[in-house]
């Protein structure tokens, strides 16, 4: 991997760097990407029969089972390598903010501290009805099955049914979060865009706002999207080899 002289100098002045990251960086730890062609989540399934609250309304043993696999499969998988050079991207600049849309904790798992959880998280289930956080130990399945009813846990406050402590389609995100990934969007040095197709929205206009604010952004995916043509640099590959590579090569060790 080469890069300007220009290009380097630019992001090792930068004193803030964002790292906002989608499914794709966690695809090489197994996790199933959302909307990749062979593997995406959604593809024996309908998107909106699962992640909305209408979903859950209608068939809770349903969308609960759902959750519980993908539950298992976080469990059972370990941080990559692209997980790791974000953690140790965190040692070798001034300030870093991680973003993610994912649900998962492989971030936190790689040694990520503070990480902006923008779509919630599948291990925090909380009460549907009356929002406190679920605490009781939650065995994973010992033979996760894709498709597998499975009736939620109730609340031992109110009796409601408990949810996943994600955020489906026409939820707010969580405002903290939401508000300190905007304005690490717009004062950093340096964005980088890892692994999303950068279709969901608010979530994806981060991108926009990074561009719009003058910073150096740099996107890598393994496929195209709309951002390719916008982006100060366009990594095509895998996060697992790139982003080591973009570390050693840009923030090497001092
Ligand atoms: C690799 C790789 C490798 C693979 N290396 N790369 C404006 C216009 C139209 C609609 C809207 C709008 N604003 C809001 C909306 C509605 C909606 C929305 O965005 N819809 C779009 C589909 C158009 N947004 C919302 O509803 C949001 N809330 C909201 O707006 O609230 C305000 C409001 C309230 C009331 C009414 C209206 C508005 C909430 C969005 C919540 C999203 N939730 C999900 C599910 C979470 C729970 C769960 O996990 O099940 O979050 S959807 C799903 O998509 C998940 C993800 O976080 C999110 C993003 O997906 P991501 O990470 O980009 O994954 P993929 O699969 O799409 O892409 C993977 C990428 O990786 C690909 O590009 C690969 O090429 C790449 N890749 N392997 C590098 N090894
Ligand atoms: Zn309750």
């Amino acid at each position: 991997m080469r890069f300007s002289t220009d290009l380097i100098s630019r992001l090792r002045s930068a004193t803030h760097v964002a790292v906002f990251t989608g499914a794709g960086v966690s695809a090489e730890s197994g996790i199933p990407t959302f909307r990749d062609r062979q593997s995406g989540l959604w593809q024996n399934f309908d998107a909106q029969s699962l992640a909305t609250p209408e979903a859950f309304e209608r068939d809770p043993a349903f969308v609960w089972g759902w959750y519980e696999w993908r539950r298992a499969r976080v469990l059972a998988s370990q941080p990559n390598a692209a997980h790791r050079a974000i953690a140790l991207l965190a040692e070798r600049v001034p300030r870093l903010t991680l973003i993610t849309q994912n649900v998962d904790d492989l971030h936190e798992r790689a040694g990520s501290r503070e990480v902006l959880h923008l779509h919630g998280r599948i291990c925090s289930p909380y009460c549907s009805a009356c929002g406190l956080e679920y605490l009781a130990p939650q065995p994973a399945l010992l033979e996760p099955e894709r498709g597998r009813r499975l009736e939620p846990p109730r609340c031992g406050q109110c009796g409601g049914r408990v949810r996943p402590g994600v955020v489906w389609f026409g939820e707010s995100l969580p405002s903290l979060a939401w508000e300190q990934a905007v304005q690490a969007a717009r004062g950093c040095g340096g964005f980088l865009c890892v692994g999303t197709s950068s279709i969901v929205e608010p979530a994806a206009s981060l991108t926009r706002v990074a561009i719009a604010a003058g910073s150096v952004t740099i996107q890598v995916n393994i496929d195209s999207t709309w951002l390719d043509d916008l982006v100060t640099l366009n990594l095509r590959g895998p996060a697992a080899s790139m982003l080591p590579e973009l570390v050693a090569e840009v923030w090497p060790q001092a």
